[in-house]
């Protein structure tokens, strides 16, 4: 949109005195905030309504992401620049004399998200706007998000995330778009006149699902999504005896993200989001295509739905319901719409996020669906087990083990099941869905999960943004492929200087603000060594913890280092013990390598607690090197990596997830791979003789470095460095720490030497960034379109380079 600066000041100051009564000089941070957002989001009001009329009367096809998690991070930057006014706006701030970082820093992280599953829909939202795809995201607008991180006496402590405080200036509540979602009671079905089954419903908790609107901006097009977020509430007419208790109740449902689900409450409470966000969703897309469609028939033409994890894969039982009970639509037909219309990505291997229900909480809780599930699966036993054998079916079928099994059903209810980077899917195919592969081989495929360098690098690294303007000119900003001319600049000793000016400078932002969140002072000039990440024993946080007592052990010995800073940001799961013990220790370490003058010279560990996206845009810029280092075959795909990758820092990483592919785009020589391959693993599992003692018994670094656990050393650890300790050596070692211990620290040593060199440490770094394009979500959002939801994207068009295999 066109937009002059002083055009902006007129209206910004309008808009503030209209919402305060005051000058702007007289505003707060949270207040100028809270203008400059209604007025952005006035900006946004026509080409939202736009968007929506035309995609109604071209009768596009529109996808619809179903997701528990979205992680969209602070909208008014991104609006702004999506908006093309990014620019005006600063310059007009200026010109009145505020700081628009300050004023953009006033926003909270929406808390509706946790990790790379929301991250991954929120870019996809964002990407999805961007190529012009009529995509739409279906979530649950929570009260409170997962938890705020702090740190008392280096343990993790959890305060509530009310991100809602100052309000959500972003959203627009659609009460005339409620629905009504059905829990409990009990069915009845009974034959009406007209032959159709009668569905009734007797004793069930009605809930009101109101959603509330928030617009996905695309980049430069006047293209505006939306973002439905549900919120439940009390029915309208509830009556007389209605209870606190039962509207305690319904408040409950879109109260908080993941509530704790250690018990059977807790997990049925679990079940009632899904299933409420799942439903209200269902529910709303038939309203709208009714209201311009006489029959079901077309459905699966206009429309595509897609099950984000497990979590929405009531989707499919839930349309079923609707096509059958409210549509009359038969069983057949129900089923051929249903399934051309579902798509479902798994993103994780790991069993305990594949998620199942016992069969007492699910069918109590949802009789009709569960009804649905029980003929789906009398129906898929029926079909294959005369193929495939009883036992085959057995294990994959729906039902089975007293339990609801939701990865089996969005498997055999979707067109078309993908994993999130090749290894995923390979491992889906050989391991955790083989035998739903061996009967639907034509749904599996592969979908290389993406970022959007618009948050990344136009917002978050505006230092390297400008470089590369200058350099390269600005066409990358619209298709990030364009990064790739930067591979005539790898001899170009000044551009490379200037490449490292860049990340010196981002380094210096990032201590400043290190100073003032922790209080911490770090050296710019160390090498800045990142993991951000959920803390998960499977991320092996506790690697790149073993390799910094090494550090500290080699530089009390005397052994000279270039400084190495060790940042980690990162949540453990309220309930995940194990996790917050490694915190624990993990800040026991870096206080103690602070308080130690022979080692703090060449060594800092920084845990910054409330990791999330906006100090992610603070974090990513300044890196040197990117830890991914998961044990093989264990992270799906990863996204951290792809972000600091455009950042220029170099990957340290085993051959997991999307670390494949960053080898495979950057070459050998411009990433450090360490560790067992997947194969490697899966051999000692299927010898059985993986034995981690061995690896403590051979090596004496890391003898010596496991011993520091429980030898008192480092204060303050006695029950967490004795039960990791444990885990390592007497429960052998499950993510095989000890097994890639030595190789781990060859790596490093390597990236030691080579940071001596700062000419070939930075052609290094631009290869990387060179080719970090090929990773745009754009790019991703486009192969879905094409090859699951088949819808057409427009603008700009992939050229074709293929992450995939
Ligand atoms: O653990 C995966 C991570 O590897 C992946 O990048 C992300 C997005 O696909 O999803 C994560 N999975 C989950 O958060 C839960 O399944």
């Amino acid at each position: 949109m066109a937009l002059t600066k002083e055009q902006f000041i007129t209206e910004f100051k309008d808009m503030a005195l209209k919402l305060y009564a005051a000058p702007i000089e007289d505003l707060s941070s949270q207040q100028l905030y809270q203008a400059l957002a209604l007025l952005t989001r006035s900006y946004i009001a026509q080409p939202w309504a736009n968007t929506k009329e035309r995609y109604d009367e071209e009768e596009t096809k529109q996808v619809f992401y179903f997701s528990i998690e979205f992680l969209p991070g602070r909208l008014l930057q991104s609006n702004l620049l999506n908006l093309g006014i990014l620019d005006e706006v600063e310059a007009g701030l200026e010109e009145l004399d505020l700081h628009p970082q300050k004023i953009f820093a006033a926003e909270a992280d929406p808390g509706l998200g946790n990790g790379g599953l929301g991250r991954l829909a929120s870019a996809f939202m964002d990407a999805m706007a961007s190529v012009g795809m009529a995509g739409n995201g279906n979530g649950i607008r929570y009260q409170y998000g997962l938890f705020k991180q702090a740190f008392v006496n280096g343990y993790q402590v959890e305060l509530p995330d009310d991100w809602m405080r100052n309000g959500f200036p972003w959203e627009t509540r659609k009460e005339n778009r409620a629905v009504t979602v059905k829990f409990g009671g009990w069915v009845e079905l009974r034959p009406s006149r007209s032959g159709h089954l009668r569905v009734i419903y007797h004793n069930t908790d009605d809930v009101l699902a109101v959603p509330y609107d928030v617009a996905m901006v695309g980049y430069h097009n006047g293209v505006v999504n939306n973002l439905r977020l549900w919120s439940a509430e009390a029915p309208i007419n509830a009556g007389p005896h209605f209870t606190l208790e039962q509207r305690e109740r319904i408040n409950q449902i879109t109260q908080i993200l993941y509530p704790d689900d250690s018990d059977n409450a807790g997990k049925e409470l679990r079940l009632r989001q899904e299933y409420f966000f799942t439903s209200a969703g269902i529910q709303s897309i038939v309203r709208h295509y009714r209201r311009t469609h006489n029959s079901m028939a077309g459905f699966a033409d206009r429309v595509a739905i897609h099950i984000n994890d497990t979590h929405p894969a009531m989707a499919i039982p839930e349309l079923m319901r609707v096509l059958m009970d409210d549509e009359h639509v038969g069983w057949d037909e129900a089923w051929r719409i249903t399934l051309k219309v579902m798509s479902y990505t798994n993103h994780t291997l790991l069993s305990e996020a594949l998620e199942v229900w016992p069969i007492d909480m699910f069918s109590g809780l949802l009789p009709r669906i569960y009804q649905i599930v029980q003929e789906i699966d009398r129906r898929f036993r029926l079909a294959f087990v005369p193929q495939f054998g009883q036992a085959m079916i057995d294990r994959i079928a729906p039902l089975g083990n007293g339990q609801v099994r939701m990865a089996y059903l969005a498997t055999i209810g979707s067109h078309a099941v993908n994993g999130v980077a090749p290894l995923h899917s390979e491992l889906l195919k050989k391991d955790v869905l083989h035998d739903l592969f061996q009967i639907f081989p034509e749904r599996f495929n592969n979908k290389t999960n993406g970022i959007t360098p618009r948050r990344w690098i136009q917002i978050g690294d505006r230092p390297l943004a400008h470089l590369l303007d200058k350099k390269i000119g600005t066409a990358w900003r619209q298709n990030p492929l364009a990064l790739r001319k930067l591979h005539d600049y790898i001899d170009d000793t000044r551009f490379l200087a200037d490449l490292n000016a860049t990340k010196a400078e981002n380094k210096r932002e990032l201590a400043k603000y290190i100073d003032q969140t922790v209080h911490v002072k770090v050296d710019p000039d160390a090498i800045f060594d990142v993991q951000i990440k959920r803390l998960h024993a499977y991320k092996r946080q506790l690697l790149h913890l073993l390799g910094i007592l090494d550090a500290y052990l080699a530089i009390k010995r005397g052994e000279k280092r270039p400084k190495r800073l060790h940042i980690f940001g990162a949540k453990a799961a309220p309930s995940y013990v194990y996790a917050k013990e490694i915190i624990k220790v993990m800040n026991a370490v870096a206080d103690m390598v602070d308080s130690d003058p022979d080692v703090s010279p060449y060594l800092q560990v920084v845990f910054l607690p409330n990791y999330g996206v906006s100090m992610a845009e603070k974090i990513i810029p300044a890196a040197d090197i990117s830890e991914q280092i998961s044990t093989a075959g264990k992270e799906a795909s990863g996204t951290s990596n792809m972000k600091l990758m455009s950042a220029g820092a170099l990957t340290l990483a085993t051959l997991d997830g999307a670390n494949i592919e960053i080898k495979n785009a950057v070459g050998d020589d411009n990433i450090e791979i360490f560790g067992l391959t997947e194969k490697e693993i899966a051999g000692y599992y299927q010898r059985g003789d993986y034995r981690s003692r061995d690896f403590y018994e051979k090596d004496p670094r890391l003898h010596a470095v496991l011993d520091m656990l429980v030898n008192g050393k480092i204060p303050g650890i006695e029950t967490e460095g004795r039960d990791i300790y444990n885990a390592l050596l007497m429960y052998n070692d499950e993510y095989f720490v000890l097994a890639d211990f030595e190789s781990y620290l060859a790596a490093n040593a390597r990236l030691d030497k080579l940071y001596q060199q700062p000419e070939l440490w930075a052609k290094k770094a631009l290869v990387n960034i060179a080719e970090s394009g090929r990773f745009s979500a754009d790019f991703t959002v486009q192969r879905y379109g094409r090859e699951i939801w088949h819808v057409v994207p427009q603008t700009p068009e992939d050229d074709g380079t293929d992450t995939e295999g």
